[in-house]
């Protein structure tokens, strides 16, 4: 009786688990919010809210397409470029390309074929690089805070704070997504060109979300990675999680409090920017439950970076792991991380770089190449 009850029960658990999740719910959406308003009813209290048209008149939204960014773009940049089509930072490989050329494979100019893979033209110093030209197209976003430096001509006059960020610049081809994760800051993204989906849960769920261990790279992901693709019976506590969806048009500024999961969809081709913020408080930070978890990763990434950095370099299984998995493609990507935590990283970060004049002269470009295995 037992073994029928079970036979007849587990398809029915399976079916159960299986079922697709609820329908996510519409994000709140407000017109015309003024920034002190929105600082005093969202950002301060960590509430995602979408401000329609806020950005409207940007001069970027109006600008930005293929043709203008391929004309303005120099040099070269590092393009993540994946197998599928959701582009998880951490297991992406980077190629470097002109940016010029990235622009119009990535905005999809007719003769300029993908090929195999999908690619990501997403980076935190693209602004200040291969497309600082374009930065005074995007006005000063007076959503975040004012220790977020801009790019604007404004803040470019003004002495820029320690601990300041800039905005990252993301282009990207249609139905790529940026998987399921969290950021330690309070984000503010605007869409300037095509359409995003963002769907987004609240930290609260996270013990639903399976985040991954910390110990990890990429740890501030979900094991759920793409949730277009989701087996929720393997899964099944996040089935009852309560996801929250909305679609970006351009000019749109979507508010992501830190700690808040989101994955991030384009619907076309599209591009937008994003501002991180500095934490309101630490203290409430505190009662965010990612923010143990986040702390938790960083000790560990910061043990492995002394460890690597003391070591003369990192043992010789991992660089061959490396190397094969990125086939030395990753290089200009890992010099333009160098370069960007030297100028821009944390306190630590500089200390620890500290002693290394420029990229190649780290224990990680000497072990990696100095017996002849030649840079991409
Ligand atoms: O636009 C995307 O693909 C991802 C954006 C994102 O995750 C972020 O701004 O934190």
């Amino acid at each position: 009786m037992g073994t029928l009850l079970q036979a007849a029960l587990t398809p029915a658990l399976a079916w159960l688990y299986g079922r697709s999740r609820a329908q996510p719910r519409a994000l709140p959406e407000v017109r015309g919010l003024s920034p002190g308003r929105f600082r005093e009813s969202f950002y301060d209290h960590e509430v995602p809210v979408v401000l329609r048209g806020h950005a409207r008149d940007w001069p970027a939204v109006e600008k930005w397409d293929a043709e203008y960014l391929a004309e303005h773009a120099h040099g070269q940049v590092s393009v993540a470029c994946s197998a599928s089509s959701a582009i998880q930072t951490g297991s992406a490989h980077f190629v470097s390309m002109g940016a010029t050329d990235a622009v119009r494979l990535v905005l999809g100019e007719p003769g300029h074929a993908a090929g195999a893979g999908y690619y990501y033209i997403k980076n935190h110093s693209l602004l200040r690089g291969a497309f600082a030209s374009v930065f005074a197209d995007l006005r000063r976003c007076t959503l975040v805070p004012d220790e977020v430096v801009q790019l604007t001509p404004h803040d470019l006059e003004q002495p820029r704070p320690a601990s300041s960020t800039s905005p990252s610049l993301w282009i990207g081809q249609p139905h790529v997504s940026t998987p399921l994760h969290y950021d330690p800051w309070p984000n503010v993204i605007v869409q300037i060109r095509g359409t995003k989906t963002v769907t987004l849960a609240s930290p609260r769920s996270s013990s639903h979300l399976y985040p991954r261990d910390p110990r990890r790279g990429s740890y501030w992901y979900s094991e759920l990675g793409d949730l277009r693709g989701v087996s929720w019976s393997e899964f099944p506590k996040a089935r009852g999680v309560a996801f929250f969806e909305t679609t970006l048009e351009p000019g749109d500024v979507l508010f992501v409090p830190a700690g808040w999961w989101h994955q991030v969809e384009n619907r076309v081709p599209a591009i937008s920017v994003n501002y991180f913020c500095p934490a309101p408080s630490m203290l409430r930070r505190w009662t965010n439950p990612n923010t143990a978890h986040y702390a938790i990763g960083q000790w560990f990434e910061v043990a492995h970076y002394i460890r690597f950095l003391r070591s003369g370099g990192i043992d010789e299984q991992a660089v061959a792991n490396y190397q094969a998995r990125i086939n030395g493609r990753n290089l200009a990507h890992q010099r333009q991380w160098f370069d960007d935590k030297k100028r821009n990283g944390t306190i630590l970060d500089k200390w620890l770089l500290s002693k290394y004049p420029d990229f190649e002269s780290t224990p990680f470009y000497q072990t990696r190449y100095r017996d002849g295995i030649p840079p991409a």
